[in-house]
């Protein structure tokens, strides 16, 4: 798969603290890369390969030297981070700061100097590495909140630069995020982009406001634009979205096809199947789905002949001390609405934690007449939509959060406030018992959406609007 000399001068780098590629240390010694195929690298492939294209990250393990490499055609610039650095920079600063607190503080974030520290020395590892490989005049476009501060480092060293950031967690209602003791360093942070891009309005407006509160921004007529340090600074709300053909296309396969059948066949024929795929983490609410099922069959409105629950959850951060807290909780809860309800043979939940292949990820989708993502926040939530991309036959029905990205657009999905679990019963109930045209006339409507929204449309947005020449 490796071949050729990686570019030198790049015209467009993409930055994020993953490389789309993870190294690999195989038991007897030798190394190699596995492929982490994200959505990212999926939307952004083609225009990285169209011109000058590279890629600045993490190879995913500590203290590891390797050179820039040329990966499936794309140049790979790795980042080295010490195992120290893992830890406090991103297990920490990242995972145990930043992520609680711009999820509505749903898990109490830790603030501590020495993370903090960590965070901005690796923000500027980053920032040198990317001013060394772009070409002059170059497109940065930087992702997400582990590197926040690579934006503004960034313009100091390479002002010649056209610099985007995405953010593709929520932005923070304004009250929490003054929280944050480093609140104007990272706001003069990302300040340094020439676009900063949310995936809703709200995240717009909550930026639109510290901006100007903590960094002494000042508002232009048109809402979207800042002025800060005699620059322009455009905001925008960008929606990610999936490779919809794609996802449709195999779940077209008569291998996924069948694949969904023999589930179905596996878990006894249930009435109805009821799922779950997340990672394993505590915004997604997977406690709280547990508890509307569980309340279901405590009250007799379902029985596990009815209806079986199969919950995917995949291991997420689990160096990070709330994420070992919340998988007991859910493993207990797992095993006490087993314990209550299951019979030999027919557990009520199947609950693997591991990674699955994407072809039986997608033989699950197809499988499930109700699909449960109920999360207490979420920026988007992809796999809200890739349910529905999966749904060629218009069957199944989507019981989806408020509080996710992915609501604003999916208007026509079984909306429901996770923290009212009375309110997430309802609907859950309401989802199994739906009549097959009422369900089918949604997912239809569900379909024209993620279908027409794919998320080639969105990379080329979002370049679009940082004022990259991109195809139409
Ligand atoms: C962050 C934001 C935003 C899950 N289990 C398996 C598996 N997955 C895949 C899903 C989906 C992805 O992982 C999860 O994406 P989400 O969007 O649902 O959530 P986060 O990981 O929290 O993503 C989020 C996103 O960034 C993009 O901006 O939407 O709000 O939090 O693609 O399918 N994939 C495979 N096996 C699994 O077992 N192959």
């Amino acid at each position: 798969m490796t071949s050729g000399e990686p570019v030198t001068a790049a015209d467009l780098v993409v930055v994020a603290n993953r490389l789309p590629v993870d190294y690999v240390r195989h038991p007897d010694g030798s190394t190699g890369w596995k492929r982490s195929p994200g959505g990212l690298v999926t939307a952004l492939e083609p225009t990285l390969r169209a011109r000058e294209g590279a890629w600045v990250g993490w190879p995913g393990v500590p203290d590891v030297d390797v050179d820039p490499l040329v990966e499936d055609g794309l140049s790979l610039y790795p980042v080295r981070l010490s195992a120290h650095e893992v830890e406090q920079y991103y297990e920490g600063f990242s995972n145990a700061t930043l992520w609680p607190l711009y999820h509505d503080v749903v898990a109490q974030p830790q603030f501590h100097r020495h993370w903090w520290r960590t965070y901005t020395d690796v923000n500027q590892r980053f920032a040198e590495e990317v001013a060394r490989v772009a070409a002059h005049g170059a497109t940065v476009w930087v992702q997400d909140y582990q590197l926040q501060l690579v934006p503004g480092r960034l313009r100091e060293l390479r002002p010649d630069l056209r610099i985007g950031f995405f953010l593709h967690i929520p932005f923070p209602p304004v009250e929490l995020f003054r929280q944050l003791p480093w609140r104007t360093r990272i706001m003069e942070g990302l300040l340094g982009a020439d676009l900063v891009g949310f995936h809703t309005d709200g995240g717009v407006r909550n930026f639109h406001w510290l901006a100007q509160e903590l960094a002494g921004a000042t508002p232009d007529r048109d809402p979207e634009v800042l002025w800060y340090g005699g620059r322009r600074v455009r905001l925008g709300a960008f929606p990610i979205s999936i490779d919809s053909q794609h996802l449709d296309e195999l779940s077209r396969s008569e291998e996924v096809v069948e694949r969904a059948a023999q589930i179905r066949e596996e878990l006894g024929n249930p009435t109805k199947i009821i799922l779950g795929v997340d990672r394993l983490d505590y915004t997604k609410g997977i406690d709280v789905r547990l508890r509307a099922f569980h309340e279901l069959l405590e009250e007799d409105r379902i029985t596990v002949d009815d209806a079986v629950m199969i919950q995917l959850a995949t291991p997420s951060r689990e160096r990070v001390e709330h994420y070992q807290q919340m998988r007991d909780e859910i493993e207990l809860s797992v095993g006490r609405l087993n314990g209550e309800y299951a019979r030999v043979g027919h557990p009520a939940v199947h609950y693997l934690h591991r990674s699955l292949p994407r072809e039986e990820l997608t033989a699950f989708f197809l499988a499930a007449d109700v699909m449960l993502v109920t999360p207490l926040r979420d920026g988007m939530n992809l796999v809200a939509k890739e349910y529905v991309a999966c749904r060629h036959d218009d069957g199944g029905v989507l019981v989806l959060s408020e509080f996710t990205g992915a609501a604003i657009e999916l208007t026509s999905a079984l909306l429901v406030n996770p923290h009212d679990t009375d309110g997430v019963k309802e609907a859950l109930h309401a989802a199994l018992t739906m009549e097959p045209d009422e369900g089918r006339k949604r997912m239809r409507m569900l379909r024209r959406q993620v279908l027409d929204h794919n998320v080639d449309r969105w990379a080329r947005s979002f370049l679009r609007a940082l004022g990259v020449a991109v195809d139409a």
